[in-house]
């Protein structure tokens, strides 16, 4: 049985240092990460991706945090910088950005998300954590890394992996496992074309979620054994996990939800159309995943804007927003909008209807637009009677990308406007 004591588990996070893998580009969102790196992408209407792991940190009781950036790390970097500095340095609380320094080999950014934590093992060092819990900044979901960190020093593992089960149609994009009796990794297969399905299971996969928590001294032997090899690509699921599962106790830490003891929500809003499908469920009356549960809250950074307004327009027309969630500073003037999200400090003017959308900051929509099925990127200026989401074809000869699933993404550039900001 894991230790559930307070005292006991506080101890360990205390002694905790969290990285946070914040370098991926996540290209698969398209325009979305052109100028941003994943997760500083906005997501649920006043956040952005990197506050679900960090959050989930401050509310575990890890406060030394360092965020490796890499990609187009401008506005993650902004952002942490302004939203993430109310921690107490005094008390030896920190969030710290740890951009990619060449520190090894003078011609090398990171190569890959082991090389990350590599180049920066003497910060580390200096830290003196006994506990190394490394995350990956793009996921959404809300996780007590104190049970993940508790089960670790319970079960006597040198590494501990954390996971959940997902269909084996989806598996392919994961680190596939297997595990003995015990809970221990007997077999991974970093995205493998034929995962293995849980033993009595046909359709699902146990399935690693790029989280992890290692012992100090073995994160740094390991790391610097995995420098020397020249084969290696230098990642945590290609080949440090591999590597070690025979030699080492590494064990698996299956993500629930505590009250339920179900599969935990999380998501990977990797593609437009998760990232859509993410942020419009939000909108529900029992959402997947409640923003407003006051024993784990979301911190962020936000502007300090006026409360959200619905006015009635010059020729008294009413405006408002059904099923919807408003941010902060916006604007809904003679004008529809239903089943969307619109982040802070968005205008919809008169005669615009606007459904099925997720509206990023800062977002003109011009009189008597009509928008559907739609991601409007920060800074749009959307001029009047334009439509978007009604037919794909027409939306593509725009000059706007349309996904798979039917969802258009439009950007200031697509409008042929600057961001300006
Ligand atoms: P992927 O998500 O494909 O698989 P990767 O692209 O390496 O792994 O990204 C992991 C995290 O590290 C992301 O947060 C990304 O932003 C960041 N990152 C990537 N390269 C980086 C670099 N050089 N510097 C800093 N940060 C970097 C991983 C595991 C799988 C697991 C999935 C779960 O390898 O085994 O199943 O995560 O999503
Ligand atoms: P976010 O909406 O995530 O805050 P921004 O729109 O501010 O992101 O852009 C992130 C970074 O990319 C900023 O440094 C910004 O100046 C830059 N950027 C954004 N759009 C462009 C563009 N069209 N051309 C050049 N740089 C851009």
């Amino acid at each position: 049985m894991p230790h559930t004591n307070p005292r006991f588990i506080s101890r360990l996070t205390r002694n905790t240092l969290a990285l946070i893998l914040a370098g991926g580009r996540g290209s698969r969102l398209k325009h979305l990460t052109a100028w941003r790196s994943k997760p500083a992408v906005p997501f649920g209407g006043k956040f952005r991706i990197i506050d679900f792991p960090l959050s989930n940190c401050i509310n575990s009781g890890i406060r030394r945090i360092g965020v490796l950036t890499q990609y187009k790390a401008h506005s993650l970097i902004l952002h942490i910088q302004k939203g993430w500095g109310f921690l107490r340095g005094e008390f030896g609380e920190f969030v710290e950005l740890w951009p990619a320094q060449q520190r090894v080999a003078e011609t090398a950014w990171y190569a890959g998300t082991a090389d990350a934590v590599f180049q920066n093992l003497d910060i580390i060092r200096d830290h003196d954590p006994d506990y190394i819990l490394v995350l990956a900044g793009d996921h959404i979901y809300k996780m007590d890394y104190g049970a993940m960190i508790a089960y670790h020093v319970e079960t006597g593992a040198d590494m501990t992996v954390g996971c959940l089960e997902v269909e084996v149609d989806r598996a392919r994009e994961f680190g596939v496992m297997s595990v003995d009796e015990e809970g221990r990794v007997c077999r991974f297969a970093e995205k493998p074309e034929n995962p293995e399905t849980i033993p009595g299971s046909s359709d699902r996969c146990l399935a690693s979620m790029g989280i992890y928590v290692f012992n100090k001294g073995f994160l740094f032997e390991q790391l610097y054994k995995d420098a020397d090899t020249s084969t290696s690509s230098h990642d945590f699921g290609k080949d440090i996990i591999p590597a070690v599962i025979n030699l080492y106790r590494v064990m698996a830490h299956t993500f629930r939800d505590p009250k339920s003891g179900e599969q935990a929500y999380w998501r990977d809003v990797g593609t437009l159309d998760a990232f859509w499908e993410a942020n419009l469920e939000l909108i529900g009356i029992t959402p997947p995943l409640n923003l407003y549960d006051k024993n784990w809250p979301i911190w962020t950074y936000q502007e300090q804007l006026p409360p959200a307004k619905f006015v009635f327009d010059d020729e008294d027309r009413r405006g408002m927003a059904v099923d919807s969630m408003v941010s902060g500073g916006c604007v809904i003037s003679g004008a529809t909008v239903r089943h969307s999200l619109l982040f802070s400090s968005v205008r919809v003017n008169s005669y615009a209807y606007v459904a099925d959308s997720v509206i990023l900051p800062d977002v003109d929509i011009g009189r008597n637009c009509t928008i559907r099925n739609a991601v409007l990127d920060r800074y749009c200026q959307v001029p009047e009677g334009t439509v978007i989401g009604m037919d794909p074809e027409a939306d593509r000869k725009a000059g706007f990308y349309v996904s798979e699933g039917g969802i258009t993404l439009v950007t200031p550039e697509m409008l042929g406007q600057e961001a300006n900001h």
